[in-house]
């Protein structure tokens, strides 16, 4: 709407561009600047977007400013020209799942006009995200040479023996339901601990600094470096419910949070024992160049992890801690 300024011009005797300039350096009374009027927004209340425009009529040349305040009081949400106002509309951003009420007045230079009398209400409809995040998997991973990484899952009932040589690059994944608050997790958010055979805990006195912790898949996978599981023993970790996913919900300590994984380096089959069994499944794979990643036999008989199979694992396992004393060592209980 073209607000004409003719009776102004006409009083004093100026051209209304003159007056026009003249009442930006003077200030005039906010009565000559009429109140916006909203017509409608873009898209329509009740849209699932929390960025919609807000749409009305207005004096031509003002700058229109967009509150929450019913008196426009405060910082505006939004400013932007009358004939934006007008035509697309005056962008804002809005929370989601509730309704907002607006209001907005007009400017030119230093001169406002009086605050809207009757806001536009906006209902934005997107669902706040309040589902609470679950940890889905864990896996234990090792590097085998040029072949990457390969994970063995670590299963819920404790039952998982990690058979690599990991002593000394022990990495461990986490996969969540969603994109998680990635610095809500950190040394505090995860407690971990180790039982050896002769009841220590190898853990004891370790830390995780934040360069330990990796996240991957958008932020739905995190690796955690621990660098070093260098005995024979249960670990086990523990999130707490510090742990949020981004909009600031907290895990679900549904069971999920927590698992214990036996390292016991060359118990191929996993049956608790380092013995005559193992060497025979390594021997039989001798020569088998490069692995195959698929096959977990391939994984768990490359001992040394250079991607093949050769009398080097054979070696290995026979130097590793366990190799048959199995039978005199008590399976390492989880703290
Ligand atoms: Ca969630
Ligand atoms: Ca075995
Ligand atoms: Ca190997």
């Amino acid at each position: 709407m073209v607000r004409i300024l003719g009776p102004f011009c006409a009083l004093f005797f100026l051209s209304c561009q003159a007056a026009t300039n003249l009442r930006s350096l003077t200030g005039a009374n906010e009565n000559q600047i009429t109140t916006p009027y909203f017509t409608g927004t873009d898209p329509a209340s009740g849209s699932g977007n929390p960025a919609p425009k807000i749409q009305g009529t207005c004096d031509s040349n003002t700058s229109i400013h967009v509150y929450t305040t019913a008196d426009c009081s405060g910082s505006p949400l939004s400013t932007d020209s009358c004939s934006t106002f007008e035509t697309s509309g005056v962008a804002v951003s809005v929370a989601t799942g509730t309704t907002t009420t607006l209001y907005a007045n007009a400017s030119y230079g230093l001169s406002y006009s009086g605050c809207t009398s009757t806001g536009i209400s906006y209902l934005e409809t997107t669902s706040p995200d309040v589902t609470q995040p679950t940890v889905t998997s864990w896996f234990s991973y090792a590097t085998h040479g040029a072949l990457g990484d390969i994970s063995i899952e670590i299963a819920a009932d404790g039952s998982t023996v990690e058979s690599r040589d990991i002593r000394d690059n022990a990495k461990i994944a986490i996969q969540f339901s969603e994109a998680m608050d990635t610095l809500s997790l950190s040394d505090t958010s995860i407690s971990f601990k180790g039982n050896d055979n002769v009841g220590s805990d190898p853990l004891n006195g370790h830390t995780l600094n934040s360069g330990d912790f990796t996240w991957t898949s958008g932020d739905t996978v995190v690796f955690i470096n621990f660098s070093t599981f260098n005995s024979f023993a249960r670990y086990c970790f523990k999130l707490t419910d510090d742990v949020t996913d981004v909009a600031g919900n907290q895990l679900s300590l549904n069971g999920d949070e927590g698992r214990t994984m036996l390292f016991y380096g060359g118990d191929v089959n996993a049956d608790l024992f380092s013995d005559i069994l193992d060497f025979g499944t390594i021997s039989s794979l001798n020569g088998t160049d490069p692995i195959d990643t698929g096959n977990a036999n391939h994984v768990r008989s490359d001992l040394n992890l250079d991607g093949a199979i050769t009398i080097d694992d054979r070696n290995l396992l026979t130097a590793m801690p366990g190799w048959f004393g199995a039978a005199a060592m008590a399976v390492p209980a989880c703290p």
